[in-house]
């Protein structure tokens, strides 16, 4: 399945802003879907990147909840996105809110709606940013560098209602009562598909740095596909997750676990090796210990399994999952999976992020406060070439822009990194034609030698 989203600097012409001037309306208070709480099953949530196919596989997903009680969703990030997914049923919308600072819906310019519709059997995303920074109360503004950055795939689901809840099988909690919602929406049986299902990528370049740590109150609620947004000074409770690189399930007191990585980055066709240390001063009796890497980069791992090993008289024990990712593992972030079970039946996950990345990972950074000005200007950047190798990389940046976009400073530019794992820096200019603005996609490519990383980034200028 295609992915419709599209990435340009040219924004199509926009709505009016979603207002609704029904005040105070009893009526509106009750029948608010975003009124009532939104629970999730885990508040750590994973870097994890997901295939935007249209297919939810088994474990590309980290399950989030439910949307108004019934729907499946999924949430997850990777430095600079993050990613939602969900099961609708149909003549629904998938509407997100997150408030991005985690301070409060109604606080800040930091809220940002994300609205999933199917249209024509295809997935759009649609944005709108709330505004509680207003002296006359909040108010909706435009998302639109949001919405231009959107990635969306899908469509109605033709798998069978084991296959979508297998799918879901994540978290060590399943949301209460998913089974039976997705066994409801989606009966192979059917003729008519009872349900659609969406995978999303969502940048928010301008509102949020996207890293680790970062807390962020999300919800999802189902709203009819013809209805109306709701009035911006409707408050909607979220859910405060944190984006993290580890989590643990089950856990019992007293017991304690780390991992730690030399560098987290893996080329396919190397190792990863991940320490993990564990320290149990209450002696919790252990018993076997499996590790695995999940979903998307399972095929290309190993799994290991093997009885708990003996903690030393400091109550310490260190375990090490030594794997190589074969040539051909798709490039992203991957989660090692432990699972440990306890001489009384209980089971202990453990969750750690890794990426499998390319020899070089490239980033840029731009400025990310600039207004549309009726002269052409220049605009600095610096790019950051980290090697993902022990050993000496050489290689040459080129720059892509959009036509009538000139880089003056950075193309065809040589760089040597000579220690291992270590980075160059290289400075970028561009000249921006009059009248630039909307999402503006600059593409990074470093060749060295027949190897090439590539690297498409965003520049928002506001219109
Ligand atoms: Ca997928
Ligand atoms: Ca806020």
């Amino acid at each position: 399945m295609a992915l419709t989203g599209q990435v340009t600097g040219v924004q199509p012409p926009r709505d009016p802003l979603p207002i609704v001037p029904e005040a105070g309306s009893p009526a509106l208070v009750l029948t608010d879907p975003f009124l009532g709480p939104f629970s999730v099953t885990e508040p750590s949530r994973l870097a994890l990147t997901p295939l935007l196919d249209g297919r939810i596989q088994r474990q590309e997903w980290d399950a989030l909840g439910l949307a108004g009680g019934q729907s499946p969703v999924a949430f997850q990030w990777q430095p600079g996105a993050l990613f939602a997914a969900g099961v609708v049923p149909m003549g629904q919308d998938s509407v997100w809110s997150f408030d991005l600072n985690g301070d409060g819906w109604l606080v800040g310019d930091d809220n940002l709606q994300v609205r999933v519709s199917l249209v024509n059997g295809q997935p759009r995303v649609t944005t709108s940013r709330l505004d509680g920074t207003g002296r006359d109360g909040p108010l909706w503004t435009s998302a639109e560098l949001v919405e231009a950055g959107a990635l969306v795939a899908g469509g109605p689901i033709s798998g069978t209602a084991e296959a979508i809840q297998r799918s879901f099988e994540w978290s060590a909690t399943p949301p209460v009562g998913a089974p039976a919602a997705i066994g409801l929406m989606a009966d192979a049986a059917s003729p008519t598909p009872a349900a659609w299902v969406f995978e999303a990528r969502i940048l928010p370049v301008n509102l949020v740095a996207v890293r680790e740590g970062k807390s962020i109150g999300v919800r999802a609620d189902l709203i009819p596909a013809n209805a109306e947004p709701k009035a911006a000074f409707i408050p909607r409770p979220t859910s405060l997750v944190s984006l993290r690189l580890e989590r643990n399930q089950g856990m019992p007191a007293g017991l304690d676990w780390e991992p730690s990585y030399e560098v987290r980055q893996v080329m396919p066709g190397r190792r990863v090796d991940t320490r993990l240390s564990f320290k149990n001063p209450t002696d919790v009796p252990l018993q076997r210990l499996a590790l695995w890497t999940d979903g998307l980069g399972n095929p290309f791992t190993k799994s290991v399994e093997m009885p708990f090993p003996a903690f030393d008289r400091k109550k310490r024990a260190t375990v090490t999952y030594s794997s190589e990712v074969s040539l051909g593992a798709s490039l992203g972030w991957r989660v090692l999976r432990g699972l440990v079970t306890t001489d009384d039946g209980g089971l202990i996950q453990l969750f750690s992020s890794y990426e499998v990345a390319p020899l070089v990972s490239l980033s840029v950074a731009l400025p990310n406060d600039l207004n549309v000005i009726p002269e052409s200007r220049i605009v600095r950047g610096q790019i950051s070439v980290k090697s993902n190798s022990r050993y000496r990389v050489d290689g040459q940046i080129t720059i892509t822009v959009p036509p009538s976009w000139t880089a003056v400073k950075g193309n065809a530019k040589g760089f040597s990194i000579y220690s291992r794992y270590g980075t160059a820096r290289v400075g970028l200019e561009l000249i921006a034609p009059q009248r630039a603005s909307g999402l503006i996609p600059i593409t990074v490519t470093a060749k060295m030698g027949s190897e090439i990383s590539e690297q498409t980034v965003y520049l928002p200028i506001k219109g």
